[in-house]
């Protein structure tokens, strides 16, 4: 079949580039949109979000997009409201009007972090588990899936919502082993969220098969996602330097981890 062409939000940061070098070889056709230029890519639109003219003519004629762009940490209440709240919706306002009938959402494991994390032997976290924002950034994720859930609803636009852990090339602390997604998985998980059928809003988290996963995989093995990868093989060097997760470390708590406690904060 021939190459569908998807608009990728956010293209200039470290996910997008990941999926820049990965998304090509399932036969996507991906035009780019950013803030910032991109190296190499005088093609890609470089706007804000806050550009709903830029948005109109970026989805023109595409038949997905994947939206990743935003602030995707900590932030003031004003910045996240302008980026992530409303850019959300000036993409999903573009879309409508140029008739695109699948989104890909970045969501985070942010929108439920105050999620108390499973101990050994508790129940996965499930996708319908209520939502317990850790911070202004993750309340804005809980906003961006209640509008996909609005446009399906209202407009028959599907949207997968992918709430992911922490997508880089490697894990880096002992929680990402629970949540780590490895960007081979990440692209297969967008993949699978761009072509299965029928969708309408479904939420899953986006990790890899972690043997020390902390939620439920299942509604993304519904869309056909089959992850490869498996942080385990880095877990006993992490935990050489840096210790299992102590119950009485309130930082090891929640599922969002520092989020809850010290949230990183967004540098612009
Ligand atoms: P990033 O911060 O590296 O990239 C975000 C990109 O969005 C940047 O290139 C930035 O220039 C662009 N951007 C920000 N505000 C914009 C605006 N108003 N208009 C246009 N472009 C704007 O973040 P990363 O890690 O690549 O994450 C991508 C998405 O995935 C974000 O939405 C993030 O919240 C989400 N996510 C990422 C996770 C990860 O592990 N990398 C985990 C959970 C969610
Ligand atoms: C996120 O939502 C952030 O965008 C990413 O930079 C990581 O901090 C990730 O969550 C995480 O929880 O590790």
């Amino acid at each position: 079949t021939a190459p569908r062409t998807v608009l990728l939000t956010g293209a200039a940061g470290g996910l997008g580039t990941l999926m820049r070098e990965l998304l090509p070889s399932y036969g996507y056709r991906l035009r780019l949109f950013d803030r910032l230029p991109i190296e190499g890519e005088p093609d890609a639109i470089v706007a804000d979000l806050a550009d709903r003219e830029a948005l109109r003519k970026a989805v023109h004629g595409v038949d997905a997009v994947i939206h990743l762009a935003g602030i995707s940490l900590e932030s003031t209440f004003e910045k996240i409201l302008q980026a992530n709240i409303e850019g959300t919706y000036n993409l999903y306002e573009a879309a409508r009007e140029e008739g695109v009938r699948r989104i890909v959402f970045a969501s985070s494991n942010h929108a439920v972090g105050f999620t108390p994390r499973p101990r050994d032997g508790s129940a996965a976290i499930p996708v319908n588990t209520p939502r317990r924002p850790d911070t202004f950034y993750g309340l804005s994720k809980g906003f961006g899936e209640d509008l996909a859930s609005l446009y399906w609803d209202l407009h028959g636009m599907e949207t997968v919502s992918v709430r992911i852990g922490s997508c880089f090339p490697r894990p880096t602390s002992v929680r990402m082993l629970s949540i780590w997604m490895s960007p081979g998985d990440c692209a297969r998980l967008l993949h699978a969220a761009l072509t299965a059928e029928n969708v309408g809003h479904t939420v899953v988290y986006g990790s890899s098969a972690n043997t020390r996963l902390w939620w439920d995989l299942s509604s993304a093995r519904a869309l056909g996602y089959e992850p490869q990868d498996d942080s385990e093989e880095y877990a006993a060097e992490l935990i050489a330097a840096q210790g299992e997760l102590d119950p009485e470390n309130p930082e090891h708590a929640h599922l969002g981890g520092a989020f809850c406690t010290d949230p990183p904060a967004w540098p612009y």
